[in-house]
């Protein structure tokens, strides 16, 4: 007589991963970002080009200054508004997007 016993390994079944994949998804950047953004394009094509930003800042900055959509110090000249542009164009294609504007402007001006 034998005894056929067997231990038989049970592999513990213990497969709940965490969920995986977050998203950040919707809202990055603030409405001041969105806001300033569609002021300064001028001709509503939802880009920005370096004359756009030149001249919508010379036009309106004080305005936007104004009525606090802008910092003061944002407004101060061609010079300025040319730098804030290289800084926000990321991508170097010379036109700058919603999002690489609000990166910027957000960051800067402490809206986001
Ligand atoms: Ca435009
Ligand atoms: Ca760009």
């Amino acid at each position: 007589m034998g005894n056929r016993g067997g231990t038989r390994g049970v592999p513990p079944v213990s497969a709940a991963g965490p969920p995986a994949g977050e998203k950040d998804g919707d809202d990055v950047m603030s409405d001041k970002a969105r806001k300033l953004f569609e002021a300064l394009d001028l001709d509503r094509n939802g880009i920005l080009t370096r004359d756009e930003v030149i001249i919508a800042l010379r036009t309106k900055g004080p305005s936007l200054a104004a009525s606090g959509d802008l910092p003061y110090w944002g407004v101060e000249d061609i010079d300025a508004s040319s730098a804030l542009f290289d800084a926000a164009d990321q991508n170097g294609d010379a036109i700058l997007t919603l999002e690489e504007f609000a990166a910027v402007v957000d960051r800067r001006f402490g809206w986001h």
